[in-house]
């Protein structure tokens, strides 16, 4: 096991499939972070099936897990990572957890995926918004936004580069803390192959790299046909892993995740569109990503096999 490599993490489980815990907590272990995990929710399955059955801690729940484990002198961790949350009580209770951790381990990196929607809707609350906009961000190292959440936090709508990059950099200027910011979707170029992510790091506010000690990177990512649950979960536990692994290296560490991804849903979307007759539609059981199927990708990213433009 690495040593001080110890993430809290605060998701969703579903007990068949994948999507929250079930995304981060594999790829986690196998690149062999000490995974310690609350369940904010616990559901059948994740939301894209027609029926979900289930329940959600509280914030007064999670408020007392935390407090067991203040309790015995076992919150010392190197990295918080959050995903999609439900209510703003329990947004609000991961603030104050991540603020008493920073007690412990100063150093603690808070890696948060601002979970709100995409495309234009939200598939949360609305008043999740400000709490990350306010709260979140200021105490965040990392953050994991799309592009419409992005735009959500900056209050103008982010549809293409130079909006996106405005954007990231305007976040930069309010919270000195903010260490790094990748979009992980939402971009799209002229072609309908492919998709934009953007990666932004700056070392500490006022650094010497480049003007603005701000660098930037655009990765091109081929189009996998379909839609799939979970993969903004997996993109921001490997982005824990090869920061970690990489030394910092973003864009290094996003390349390594992108490729890791691209072999996951070219998989999973062989396996769900192969057997059907062109004019099925996958079902969301058949979408289920193929993760542990792909066990040896997310140990060694096969970036020999895939490029991703950069
Ligand atoms: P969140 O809502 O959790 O912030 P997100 O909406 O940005 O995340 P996704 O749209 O799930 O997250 O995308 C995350 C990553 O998954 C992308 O950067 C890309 O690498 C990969 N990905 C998702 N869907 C596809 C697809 N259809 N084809 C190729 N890559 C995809
Ligand atoms: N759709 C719904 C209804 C969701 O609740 C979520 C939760 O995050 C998503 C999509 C996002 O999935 P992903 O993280 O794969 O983008
Ligand atoms: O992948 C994000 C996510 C998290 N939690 C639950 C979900 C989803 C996506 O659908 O349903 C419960």
């Amino acid at each position: 096991l690495r040593p001080g490599k110890r993430v809290l993490s605060i998701q969703s489980h579903v007990v068949s499939g994948y999507a929250g815990n079930k995304c981060s907590i594999f790829p986690l272990q196998l690149h062999g972070f000490e995974v310690d995990f609350v369940n904010s929710v616990q559901f059948s399955n994740h939301t894209g099936y027609k029926t979900i059955k289930g329940q959600r801690l509280s914030d007064k729940e999670l408020e007392a897990l935390y407090e067991g484990l203040k309790a015995n002198e076992i919150n010392k961790y190197s990295h918080i990572l959050t995903g999609y949350c439900g209510e703003t009580t329990f947004l609000n209770k991961i603030a104050d957890i991540v603020t008493d951790c920073r007690t412990v381990n100063p150093t603690l990196l808070f890696v948060c995926d601002p979970v709100m929607g995409d495309n234009g809707y939200y598939y949360t609350p609305r008043e999740l918004m400000p709490i990350y906009r306010d709260r979140i961000l200021p105490l965040a190292d990392i953050i994991t936004p799309n592009a419409f959440e992005l735009g959500e936090l900056v209050g103008h709508a982010v549809t293409n580069e130079t909006e996106c990059i405005a954007a990231m950099d305007s976040l930069f200027k309010l919270h000195p803390k903010l260490s790094a910011i990748v979009v992980t979707s939402g971009i799209f170029g002229a072609s309908s192959e492919n998709m934009y992510a953007y990666a932004s790091s700056r070392r500490s506010a006022g650094s010497a790299e480049g003007t603005d000690g701000i660098r930037r990177s655009r990765f091109t990512i081929p189009l996998v046909r379909g839609n799939f649950v979970g993969t903004g979960d997996i993109f921001a536990a490997l982005l824990v892993v090869w920061l970690a692994d990489l030394d910092g290296d973003l864009a290094g560490a996003v390349r390594n995740v992108i490729v890791t991804l691209q072999s996951i849903l070219r998989r999973t979307s062989a396996a769900a569109y192969g057997p059907l007759a062109v004019d099925e539609k996958a079902t969301a059981a058949g979408k289920e990503l193929k993760l542990i199927d792909s066990r040896y990708d997310i140990i060694a990213p096969p970036t020999d096999v895939i490029k991703i433009q950069q």
